[in-house]
């Protein structure tokens, strides 16, 4: 365990397996445990809560990517044999606080993705908010090979993106989708060139940054909440949170500055 680098421009302790990168006002975390293609052990899952959770008021996007050949190999599988029952809860839920602080964190998140995004490394980035994919990319649920079952969120989070079937086949057949395919289910938002991900990433960071605060935080936080309610539930938390959006301050002034010819128009990108 180590803190982050003081010129990294945070404040928080982080593993090995985590390097912390400050880009203005956007954040740059890595997986940075190659040599076991970022497996992610008790002290990443514990130094990504930390992360997300004490992101510094400037942070206003995050990209998450991995080093090496791989995004993520998921779960560090020579931790596995070690956990009783009381232990294997105690673990998966402490996957769940560390991915709840990405996905309902401070600022919205980019997941650039390659080479193998299997296990928890296709949960965590499940619980990202767009996800880039590299030509390299594919993804699987291996846990059905392995005797296990998903704990990092997939159950609730993958359902949601590629549907409970897909997901159902996925772990009781092994089936693993590659990058083309990730893309025409929805898995990625993006599919760029091998080595085309963090630049991208990094360009979708610095758009989300752009915008209003309140914008953000209604898509982040609000959004999920009304597609998981009732209609009658969710027009009226739409209502609300769009008088909250127009009332703020940077609102008014973003209107102002479209109707006076200042802000730019809406254009095919
Ligand atoms: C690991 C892990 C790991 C690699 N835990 N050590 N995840 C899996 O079932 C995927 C397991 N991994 C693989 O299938 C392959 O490693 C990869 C396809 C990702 C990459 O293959 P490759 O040929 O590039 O690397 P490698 O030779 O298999 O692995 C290099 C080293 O990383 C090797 O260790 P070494 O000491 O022999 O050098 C591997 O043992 C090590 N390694 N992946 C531990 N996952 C909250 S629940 C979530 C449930 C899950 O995520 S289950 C899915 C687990």
């Amino acid at each position: 365990m180590s803190a982050a680098k003081p010129d990294s421009g945070f404040d928080v302790e982080l593993p090995r397996s985590l390097k912390a990168e400050r880009r203005g006002d956007l954040a740059v975390l890595r997986l940075a445990r190659p040599e076991k293609r970022n497996a992610i052990d008790d002290p990443t899952v514990l130094g990504i809560e930390r992360f997300f959770g004490s992101l510094p008021d400037g942070i206003k996007a995050v990209v998450l990517h991995g080093e090496g050949e791989h995004f993520c190999s998921g779960l560090d599988l020579g931790e596995l044999t070690a956990r009783g029952v009381a232990e294997g809860i105690e673990h998966s839920r402490s996957w769940h606080r560390a991915f709840e602080r990405i996905e309902f964190g401070r600022a919205p998140v980019v997941a650039v993705l390659h080479g193998a995004v299997v296990g928890g490394g296709l949960e965590i980035a499940a619980a990202c908010h767009i996800r880039v994919a590299e030509s390299s990319a594919y993804y699987a649920l291996p846990e059905g090979s392995r005797g296990i079952f998903v704990g990092g969120g997939a159950s609730v989070r993958l359902p949601r993106i590629i549907g409970t079937s897909r997901m159902t086949d996925m772990m009781l057949t092994g089936r693993t989708y590659d990058a083309e395919e990730g893309q025409a289910i929805g898995i990625s938002h993006y599919l760029v060139a091998p080595g085309a991900g963090l630049a991208k990433g990094l360009e979708l960071a610095t758009r989300i940054a752009g915008n209003a605060p309140m914008t953000n935080f209604a898509v982040t936080h609000v959004l999920p909440r009304i597609a998981e309610s009732d209609p009658a539930s969710g027009y009226l938390t739409e209502a609300l949170i769009s008088a909250i959006a127009q009332g703020d301050d940077e609102a008014k002034a973003r209107l102002k500055a479209f109707l006076e010819k200042r802000a730019p128009k809406t254009v095919r990108h």
